[in-house]
């Protein structure tokens, strides 16, 4: 494999940075490199009103969010944020509460939907000058082991045009062209389908709860995220490759009010207008390193996670950091430490949230197979009795550690 070792020398006719996507990795890495003053160009195949629109993630841990603040990117995220401080189990009609941020010195979930951190990330690097190119297409990479890579695109009024740099930052997603790039066998990926099916819904429906609920049912789990005053997330268990037009509306709310159904209570589910349905195989993958020669891989071009746990998007933002932090110590410091650690540092947190991820998924899933079904369903039980199981799951959950 010939990545190792390179001959790091500052080229200073070429461009340092070239940032391929402007989701929360890319955007993060652009303004944290603008405000190292290096300069780098961010190349996104969208539109602005696509990425500024693109409802996903919508919960940013302690960390996270306390990165954005150090970094000054944080203001409107924190006048109006909701800070939550519990989630909820509900095990066969019975609730559960957990209050994660009391067993974690006070650390607490902030509810703000992705495409809120997308656009303040976007405005803040316009504003400091940033160059975004949107709406371009046919992205290719060239000579990612050499001093010089390039990139090549076609831009949105049909020319196509070409950056020299010294690093390529791959911030395309999990569909995206740059893990793509990399020869088959350089890397190594590790993928891994759960064998579980998620409907996942997005409806115009105030929150009919102040925590996430996760609800354990006979007939598959239920889930009730927060994303606004107006807008809720709900996700479904459903078998892998369900199509999702056996889900009309009324099935959908009529399954949702069942699983998520308590006993002895008066609580009810708000209906809303579905505005997004669809089905998600769960599955996780990671590529290992994240780096192949001057490309390096960010967030979810180098790894998914289900999203069981809330990880991807605080996953994307701490790659960001660290590769960051790692240009700008080789630009300022002529160090290549950072550049040479950033896929070790990066994939420790990674796996971490991995098996975090996949012990949640085990958690409140339905299995067919009865013996593990019992065996999350002891797992769930430990949770809500033991102290310093609760606590344990509380500084994962959060981002606390
Ligand atoms: P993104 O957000 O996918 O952004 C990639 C950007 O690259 C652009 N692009 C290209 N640009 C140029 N040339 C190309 N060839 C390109 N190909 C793609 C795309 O247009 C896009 O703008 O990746 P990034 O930045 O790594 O961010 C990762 C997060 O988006 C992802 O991990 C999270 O959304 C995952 N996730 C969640 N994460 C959390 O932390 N908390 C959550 O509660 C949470 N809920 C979720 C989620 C993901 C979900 N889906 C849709 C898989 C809920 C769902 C339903």
């Amino acid at each position: 494999m010939r990545q190792a070792h390179l001959e790091w020398t500052i080229q200073s006719t070429a461009l340092p940075v070239v940032i391929i996507g402007a989701g929360p990795a890319g955007l993060m890495v652009a303004n944290l490199l603008q405000r190292a003053d290096v300069p780098c160009v961010v190349l996104e195949r969208g539109t602005r009103e696509y990425i500024e629109t693109r409802p996903r993630a919508g919960m940013l841990e302690d960390r996270s969010a306390r990165m954005l603040e150090r970094h000054g990117l944080a203001d409107r995220m924190l006048t109006e944020s909701d800070t939550h401080t519990a989630c909820e189990f509900r095990i066969d009609g019975k609730a559960h509460e957990l209050n994660y941020s009391e067993l974690s010195d006070g650390k607490t979930h902030f509810v703000y939907p992705q495409q809120e951190v997308v656009t303040d990330l976007l405005r803040q690097y316009l504003d400091g000058g940033g160059d975004i190119r949107f709406e371009v297409s046919d992205v290719e990479l060239q000579d990612q082991l050499e001093e010089t890579p390039s990139v090549s695109w076609t831009s949105s009024d049909g020319t196509r045009e070409q950056l020299d740099c010294s690093f390529i930052a791959g911030c395309d997603g999990f569909h995206g062209v740059t893990r793509k790039s990399i020869p088959a066998g350089a890397v190594k990926e590790f993928t891994h389908q759960h064998g579980i099916g998620w409907l996942s819904i997005l409806a115009e429906a105030p929150p009919s709860t102040e925590k996430v609920i996760y609800a354990l049912h006979a007939d598959g789990f239920a889930g009730h995220m927060l994303r606004s005053s107006t807008v809720s997330r709900f996700y479904l268990q459903v078998p892998v490759g369900e199509d999702v037009d056996n889900w009309p509306d009324e099935k959908v709310w009529s399954e949702l009010h069942k699983r998520l159904a308590l006993r002895d209570s008066d609580w009810t589910l708000t209906e809303g207008k579905i505005i997004e349905k669809r089905v998600l195989d769960m599955r996780s993958h990671v590529v290992e390193p994240m780096r192949y020669g001057r490309l390096y891989l960010l967030g979810d071009a180098a790894h998914i996670i289900t999203p069981m746990g809330g990880k991807g998007m605080n996953l994307a933002l701490n790659d960001a950091e660290v590769f960051a932090d790692a240009i700008a110590s080789y630009y300022h410091h002529k160090s290549t430490t950072g550049l040479d650690d950033y896929s070790a540092v990066c994939l420790r947190r990674v796996w971490r949230a991995q098996e975090f991820s996949q012990w949640m998924v085990d958690l409140v899933h339905r299995n067919e197979q009865p013996f593990l079904s019992r065996l999350g369903h002891a797992r769930l039980q430990h949770l809500i009795q033991s102290r310093e199981a609760a606590a344990s799951f509380a500084h994962m959950y959060v981002g606390a550690n």
